[in-house]
């Protein structure tokens, strides 16, 4: 009989609690844009939106939606009798994916407004990291313990170099030039972001690479970075813009 590796109630209940708090966020920042004129509204837009496509996939997977079974074969070793293999499905929540490759680019562009990145390397940025999150897509569903699947892992890994080159290095450099106050809190954000966007291949390669996470373990991980890179990173730069005037930009 195949064995299904999937979330139990303690993972369910971790799904909603950062849905409701998603949704929560959302409409406080939508609520902060209110407070600005219109012309002034650009962050809070973006941040919203990063909020609000986390509520949906939130939404999905809490409710069982964008959640695969991935053929996890295993071979059980026998001291007396030849080694058998048995069938075992993994939950993957694919619905992530598709947040993400939608919320990392708008992440990225709330930090490169901050820098003060030109339109061809936010552009760079921005396609680096969406060949990140689908490659490393391709590396959930890849074949168990191939090397096509840290094949694809690597790319993505590759391309998260990319990003961090445009953001981390090029971004900052640009911010300081900016002077002071914008400088200091560039570097900041973007030092924070770039922790806690470091620990998601760290998680990845535990749970979907050598699978030493389970399904529960490997939910309540994702939660607490998201709510970090999300709800966390928002408000920090939305309250942060509110307070300085030097933030604001003009496209
Ligand atoms: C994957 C696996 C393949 C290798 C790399 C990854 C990086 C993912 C990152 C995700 C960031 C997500 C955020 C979500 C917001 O809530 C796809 C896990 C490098 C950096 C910030």
């Amino acid at each position: 009989l195949p064995e299904y590796q999937k979330a139990t109630d303690v993972g369910n209940r971790t799904l909603w609690v950062v849905f409701v708090i998603m949704v929560i966020a959302s409409a406080a920042f939508a609520g902060m844009s209110w407070t600005v004129p219109v012309s002034k509204r650009l962050y809070h837009i973006i941040t919203t939106l990063i909020v609000i496509f986390a509520s949906l996939s939130y939404f999905a997977m809490a409710s069982g939606h964008g959640i695969g079974y991935h053929h996890v074969v295993v071979t059980e070793q026998h001291s007396h009798v030849p080694d058998t293999t048995k069938d075992v499905y993994r939950q993957v929540y694919w619905a992530r994916y598709v947040d993400w490759s939608l919320t990392t680019p708008l992440l990225l562009l709330d930090l490169s407004l901050l820098a003060g990145l030109n339109g061809a390397h936010i552009l760079m940025a921005i396609l680096a990291d969406v060949i990140m999150i689908l490659t490393g897509l391709f590396a959930a569903f890849g074949s168990e313990g191939s090397p096509q699947k840290w094949g694809w892992y690597t790319i993505a890994c590759i391309a998260y170099l990319v990003v961090i080159w445009h953001l981390a290095i090029h971004g900052r450099a640009l911010a300081m030039q900016k002077g002071g106050k914008v400088g200091n809190f560039f570097a900041a954000i973007a030092g924070f972001t770039l922790v806690i966007w470091t620990i998601y291949p760290i998680i990845w390669g535990v749970a979907d690479g050598s699978r030493h996470l389970n399904v529960d373990q490997e939910i309540i991980a994702y939660a607490v970075l998201d709510l970090l890179a999300k709800p966390v990173f928002g408000a920090w730069l939305l309250f942060t813009h509110m307070r300085m005037p030097e933030t604001n930009v003009e496209i």
